[in-house]
Order: structure tokens, then C-alpha cells, then sequence
């Protein structure tokens, strides 16, 4: 592939051509392939999508070309479920279970989530974002150009706007698109214990407010839960969320069924996250209300969980349905989009057209920027992955291997 200097042409078009093309483009079926495929790029936008014999003849004259040489081309992947900042990791309460530590001598030992939180609050942000940026250079190294990040290890104002400002710090370091989720309802912190309504008083409201002033909110999200918040809990954070503005998403479902699913689709939520738990009523609330269906693989294969999210329920409401890694210390410490679109296949029975809309149009559904990119389509932003495979099942088939030739992110080559 002939690589050019991309500052050369970003006022004129770049034209990638002979190309196989998985548009993703809702309009064509499947995966909206297109053979002998080129798409050409102006100021950051795709401009023309479609096979090279209906190139108008005036883009071909004034583009720089490069030769794709057959390889395939994806819209640049989301990750649209990520808890990638946090300080710590939790390596060895994981092998302390593993030497058979119960749960106790594990909390005694100061482990789980509470383990986090403690890192979590001592970090600078200098610190915070140096942790951070190997977990995201993984991300990007597989072709990701959008990654959704996650407050929640705070759960205290000032460390929760930090994580945030972290996360939005590492958009500016990296060429990404980054969109921040306001998790104070993750769990409730040890000087709340038995006080939820409390701490959603004190720290998840306020600082809700505070986060949204500074601009470091996109979406608001929750932990609906037995051991976090009840659908009467979630409420009152979602209504805060609505009356700001702000786009709602929940985990739910992913213990026990407490119905977050059909709280979230009743507030028009953009996703609702992990479902292992959610019943057919369930799985009709996402699909009428549009709220995409956020499957985390990675979570279920590191919890040993055996309770699998009902794939035919959303497949028969017709909902949409994404797949991410939620990149988190406790319970999915996975950093590979790519094994997450297997462990879909493998455990959960998706299909490969499934596992690659998983991670394009419906994850950007799941974020709300559909508009912006998650298909290969003109006007939307150049996030392209270029492939060296065969076909588009490689890219869901194989484990711990990535094929990835070259990543474009709003028309510039990385
Ligand atoms: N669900 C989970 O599995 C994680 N958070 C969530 O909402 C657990 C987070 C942790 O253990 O650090
Ligand atoms: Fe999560």
C-alpha cells in the first residue's frame, strides 16, 4: 500500500481504492459489502462510498491514491462500554481466589472494588492518565477509533470529575474520539455504607451538576443491581440526567433481573448494558424504545457466569445489539475488541454479520453518534480499518490475532 503524507492531503480528497468494503450501510444487507470497492475522503469526511466503476471522473482526477491492494475495509471499531480509567489493577485478589481465598479474606485484604476506589482517589491525573494510555494504545493497535470511558471508581465528587477530566485528557493525547459516562452510581463508597439515597443525595447529584458545568458528561450512567442501586434509586439519578439534558444508560441485569432494562427503555436510554439476566418483556422494551442492547462478554467469561444474555428474546424484539469489552480491574480486565467479537461468537452464539455490526453502527447507536460514524457512509467522518484478511469472519474467528494493515481516523493515516 502506497502511503502518503496525510498533511499533504487534507485540504484536497484522499481516495483509497481497490478495496473490499464492509460498509455497514443499514440501506444494503448483511454487512453492506462492496467489491472493488473505493472510498474518497475531503477534510475528514467521507465523500464517496461505492464501487470503483461509479467513481465520478472528477474526484479521480484531483485525488491522491492509494492502493489497497484487495484488502478489506471496516468502518474504524467502537468500543462502547469501557471503564478504562482507574488506578491499580487487581491482580492479586485474582490470584488469591485462584490459591482459594473466599470472598472475606479478600475484602479483609482490602481487595475488591473498595481496592479500587482507594487507588483510584490517591492518583494525580498525571498518574491516572499514564495507566490509562497502554490500555488505550491496545484498543487503537486493533483498529478502534471511538471508545466510550467511564467514571466510577471516584464515588466522591472531586475524584469522579477527575476520572472524567482523565478521560477526556486522553482524547487530546491520542488520535480517538472519546465519550465520558458519569458512573457515580457504580457502587456506593464505605463512608455511605447503608445510605444510598444519601450519597445520591450528597455526591451522585451534585456532582452530576458539576460535571456537566465543566462540559465532562456526555451520558449518564448507573449499576442497577442488588449490591448497588435499586430501580427506585436509579430514578432519581435519571431524572437529575434529564433534567441537564443528558443521554442515560444502565448496567442492568447482569446479576439477577431487578428490571433496569425497562426502567432505562422508559427514560429513552441510549443502551442498557450486560443483560445476562433479561427476560423476554425485557428484550421488548429495548427494541421499542431503541435502546441498543450493550452485550460485555468479557465480563461473563472472567465471572465464570453461566446465565447466557437471551439471544433469541433480542433477536425476535428486533433489538440492536452491541458488543464491548468493559475494560474494568474487577471483572473484565480485557483490553481487545477483537477477542470480545469472538467470545460474542463463541459464547453467546453471534453470528459474524452480528459480531461486526456489534462494534460499528450499533455501537455508535449505543453512544448516539450514529450520525458521526460507525458506517462507512458519505458525510460521516473517515474512521476506517484497513484488513489483511480474506474475509470478514476473520476478524471474529480468530483468537489473539490481529490482522490490522492500517488505522484512518478522520481521514488522516495513523
Ligand atoms: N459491573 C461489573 O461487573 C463491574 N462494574 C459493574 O457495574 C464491577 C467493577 C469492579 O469490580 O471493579
Ligand atoms: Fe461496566
Amino acid at each position: 500500500m502506497t502511503n502518503r503524507n496525510s498533511t499533504s492531503a487534507d485540504k484536497g480528497i484522499s481516495l483509497w481504492q481497490n478495496a473490499r468494503l464492509a460498509t455497514l450501510d443499514p440501506s444494503r444487507d448483511g454487512l453492506g459489502i462492496i467489491e472493488g470497492g473505493a472510498i474518497a475522503v475531503k477534510e475528514g469526511r467521507i465523500v464517496f462510498v461505492g464501487p470503483e466503476s461509479e467513481l465520478p471522473s472528477n474526484l479521480i482526477a484531483e485525488a491522491e491514491t492509494i492502493d489497497c491492494e484487495g484488502r478489506w475495509i471496516t468502518p474504524g471499531l467502537i468500543d462502547c462500554h469501557t471503564h478504562l480509567v482507574f488506578g491499580g489493577n487487581r491482580a492479586m485478589e485474582f490470584e488469591m481466589r485462584l490459591n482459594g481465598a473466599s470472598y472475606e479474606e479478600i475484602a479483609k485484604a482490602g481487595g475488591g472494588i473498595v481496592s479500587s476506589v482507594r487507588d483510584t482517589r490517591t492518583r494525580s491525573e498525571d498518574e491516572l492518565v499514564a495507566e490509562a494510555l497502554p490500555r488505550l494504545d491496545t484498543l487503537l493497535a486493533e483498529g478502534v477509533s471511538t471508545i466510550e470511558i467511564k467514571s466510577g471508581y471516584g464515588l466522591d465528587i472531586d475524584t469522579e470529575l477527575k476520572m472524567l477530566r482523565v478521560a477526556r485528557r486522553l482524547e487530546t493525547l491520542r488520535p480517538v474520539r472519546v465519550l465520558t459516562s458519569y458512573l457515580a452510581a457504580h457502587a456506593t463508597p464505605a463512608e455511605y455504607k447503608g445510605r444510598n439515597a444519601d450519597y445520591i443525595a450528597d455526591v451522585v447529584l451534585p456532582g452530576m451538576e458539576r460535571a456537566h458545568h465543566e462540559r465532562l458528561v456526555d451520558a449518564v450512567d448507573g449499576f442497577c443491581e442488588g449490591i448497588a442501586f435499586s430501580v427506585e434509586e436509579m430514578r432519581v439519578v435519571f431524572d437529575k440526567a434529564k433534567a441537564l439534558g443528558l443521554p442515560i444508560k444502565l448496567h442492568a441485569e447482569q446479576l439477577s433481573n431487578l428490571h433496569g432494562a425497562e426502567l432505562a427503555a422508559s427514560y429513552g436510554a441510549l443502551s442498557a448494558d450486560h443483560l445476562e439476566y433479561l427476560d423476554e418483556a425485557g428484550a421488548k422494551a429495548l427494541a421499542t424504545s431503541g435502546t441498543v442492547a450493550v452485550l460485555l462478554p468479557g465480563a461473563f467469561y472472567a465471572l465464570r457466569e453461566t446465565k447466557l444474555p437471551p439471544m433469541r428474546a433480542l433477536r425476535d424484539a428486533g433489538a440492536d445489539i452491541a458488543l464491548a469489552t468493559d475494560c474494568n480491574p474487577g471483572t473484565s480486565p480485557l483490553t481487545s475488541l477483537l477477542l470480545t467479537m469472538n467470545m460474542g461468537a463463541t459464547l453467546f452464539r453471534m453470528t459474524v454479520d452480528e459480531c461486526l455490526t456489534a462494534t460499528t453502527r450499533n455501537a455508535a447507536k449505543a453512544l448516539g453518534i450514529l450520525a458521526e460514524t460507525g458506517t462507512l457512509e458519505v458525510g460521516k467522518s473517515a474512521d476506517l480499518a484497513i484488513w489483511n484478511i480474506e474475509r470478514p469472519a476473520e476478524l471474529v474467528y480468530r483468537i489473539g490475532f490481529n490482522p490490522l494493515h492500517a488505522r484512518i481516523f478522520k481521514g488522516r493515516t495513523i
